[in-house]
């Protein structure tokens, strides 16, 4: 119920090979979103395999700090964490993309039995666990192939301690109100005693942020880009991806950094049978990414239920990670 199938058996026709259909979900948001007088695309449509990859190598980039900062940072979340949870937790993580962020609280907390990590991308999830349980054989490993931004079910958890961990800042691709749903939603999900680790990104220069989502090499735009190129290739449409710039830019007063994609011409797309016409200079808006000070952080968390227990700050300032308990 939390993912549509993008495939299904054709069995009444009694042909054993399954006919591939076109996601409704994608399909209708994708519509609905170019309806909008400010047209917009939902950010999780970036990740298939080809974005999944994109943002891999975004990661690797020197202009986005967000991931090194948080990855400097969690060894130490981790020494700090090993005596709070000792033995047989579950480490549930939403959004857990290439599961390189796992891997400093699995090297330092021997207690954690289980890992659960839900990703959109199946392929991209598959791939990436079967590379870690063969880092970590004792580990037992249930991806979950699915859309946080919906309960998500999970396999059963039993009596152990649970942990939710998100990191990345990727709660700042929700508005303030829905990451508040989202962290009350993780809240029942994860259930009565359990925690949420959750890295975010701390509001800073502009001139930094902007450097973070404009990068020399134009991965980032290739990212944004991609975003169109995916459309074509699963909804039949017929997007000219050179004819859209990538445009990322600091919002002070909304506090996130917003990107667009601009129509550089007057033009007109067949989006799955629906004509979608652009003037020149008219923008998509593909992704938001809210920062939060410590102080805005831990207000929204605890509107949502949770006490935050711990806080980290990386060098600078730059990216924070948190601890919160769920007292219910
Ligand atoms: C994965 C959503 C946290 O907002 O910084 C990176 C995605 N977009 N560069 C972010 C992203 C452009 C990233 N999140």
């Amino acid at each position: 119920m939390t993912t549509a199938r993008s495939f299904y058996p054709a069995t009444d026709l009694n042909i054993t090979a399954y006919i591939p259909v076109v996601d409704r979900n994608f399909a209708d948001d994708v519509i609905s979103g170019l309806a909008l007088p400010q047209k917009q695309l939902h950010a999780k449509y970036f990740y298939d395999q080809q974005g999944s990859d994109f943002f891999d190598q975004i990661c690797q980039l020197e202009e986005y700090y967000p991931y090194q900062t948080e990855l400097n940072l969690l060894p130490i979340v981790a020494s700090d964490l090993a005596n709070t949870f000792p033995t047989d937790c579950t480490i549930v993580e939403f959004g857990a993309g290439s599961l390189i962020k796992i891997k400093p609280l699995l090297s330092a907390m021997p207690g954690i039995r289980q890992f659960i990590p839900i990703d959109i991308s199946g392929i991209h999830l598959e791939l990436a666990c079967q590379q870690l349980q063969s880092d970590y054989p004792e580990l037992i490993v249930k991806p979950v192939v699915g859309d946080f931004c919906f309960p998500v079910e999970l396999p059963a958890l039993h009596n152990q301690q649970k942990i939710g961990f998100f990191p990345g800042s990727t709660i700042g691709n929700f508005c303030p109100a829905q990451a508040a749903s989202f962290l009350e939603n993780a809240r029942c999900t994860l259930g009565p005693d359990s925690h949420l680790l959750i890295g975010v990104d701390t509001k800073k220069s502009p001139y930094y942020l902007h450097r973070a989502y404009n990068d020399a090499n134009g991965i980032t735009a290739k990212f944004n880009r991609n975003i169109l190129n995916r459309i074509n290739r699963e909804l039949g449409a017929n997007f000219e991806p050179d004819y859209f710039e990538h445009y990322a830019f600091y919002n002070a007063g909304q506090g996130r950094v917003e990107m667009h994609l601009v129509s550089t011409a007057e033009q007109v797309v067949d989006v799955f049978g629906t004509a979608v016409s652009f003037a020149a200079g008219e923008s998509i808006h593909t992704e938001n990414s809210y920062k939060y000070t410590p102080d805005e952080f831990c207000q929204l968390a605890e509107s949502a239920g949770w006490q935050v227990e711990q806080t980290w700050l990386a060098e600078k300032d730059l990216f924070a990670t948190y601890l919160l308990r769920n007292g219910n």
